[in-house]
């Protein structure tokens, strides 16, 4: 309950914000996409999501914590487009939010807020979102995309029934989770499982992005592979927006 009294604070203080972890081409190291990823800052450093995410979930206090740091990645990538840095925003939605009725039409608030298109943004939804109930999650998906919006798999390969989501829901982008990336370098069973999860997407027309990239070997690997785009500590760590946004304007 400390925590979460905490948070109560924090939230009302409005201190949460997110950094921002590049997603680049996989052959140009360009980068196209930056994932916001939400922080606490506290005297002694950042608290992780992964220790927070899951008390404000379960005070009801995550949509409330999710619109105010997206209403900043928004106006963060609105800035960043002002001077002619082109990035995609890609955010991450939990499961209990992309079953919220309310969960659309708060984003297209935000996002007409920002004077963003729906198109700059990619959704990553995770398995588990769409677990529940599988019409409702598809309609939701094909609203979301006729409105211009990127859906992604997030995690791809860490659930129970990957493939048959492939076929049963309309994403546009897979991310291949980094348990597969960690293993690439030194191991061949889970170099060929990863080869062909890629042609499988591609054969889908999904974009395929690999996580957790985090040497110059597995970048290498997932090249020859013809993975569209790479996120991972090899690449760049999340950063701030001043710090990302400096970075930009260093590398245009
Ligand atoms: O940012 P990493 O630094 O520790 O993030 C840990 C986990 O928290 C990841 O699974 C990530 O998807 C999730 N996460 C990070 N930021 C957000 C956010 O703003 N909203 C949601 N729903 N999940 C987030
Ligand atoms: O679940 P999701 O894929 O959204 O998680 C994003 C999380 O992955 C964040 O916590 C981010 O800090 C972390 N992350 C990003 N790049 C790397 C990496 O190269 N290695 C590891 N171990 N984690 C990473
Ligand atoms: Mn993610
Ligand atoms: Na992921």
């Amino acid at each position: 309950l400390e925590l979460e009294a905490r948070l109560r604070e924090a939230i009302a203080a409005d201190t949460l914000l997110p950094y921002f972890q590049p997603i680049v081409n996989a052959d140009s190291g360009q980068i196209v996409c930056v994932e916001a990823l939400v922080r606490w800052p506290q005297a002694n450093g950042m608290v992780s999501p992964a220790a927070f995410l899951p008390v404000a979930e379960a005070a009801g206090l995550l949509p409330g914590l999710e619109r105010l740091v997206r209403r900043k990645a928004l106006a963060t990538v609105r800035a960043w487009h002002d001077e002619g840095l082109l990035v995609q925003l890609s955010l991450n939605v939990s499961a209990a939010e992309f079953d919220s009725p309310h969960f659309v039409g708060e984003l297209a608030m935000l996002v007409r807020e920002a004077r963003l298109q729906p198109s700059m943004l990619v959704l990553e939804i995770t398995e588990g979102a769409v677990l529940g109930n599988q019409d409702a999650a598809q309609a939701r998906m094909q609203q979301l995309q006729a409105s211009g919006y990127r859906i992604a798999i997030d995690d791809f390969g860490t659930g129970y029934s990957s493939l048959s989501y492939l076929h049963s829901y309309p994403f546009d982008r897979l991310k291949l989770d980094r348990s597969f990336v960690a293993r690439l370098t030194h191991d061949e069973r889970a170099r060929k499982v990863t080869a062909a999860i890629i042609a499988m997407a591609h054969e889908l027309s999904l974009v395929v992005i690999a996580e957790g990239v985090e040497e110059a070997a597995q970048l290498a690997m997932l090249q020859a592979m013809g993975c569209n785009q790479v996120q991972g500590f090899h690449l760049h760590r999340p950063l701030s927006a001043q710090a990302l946004g400096e970075l930009m304007r260093h590398l245009r």
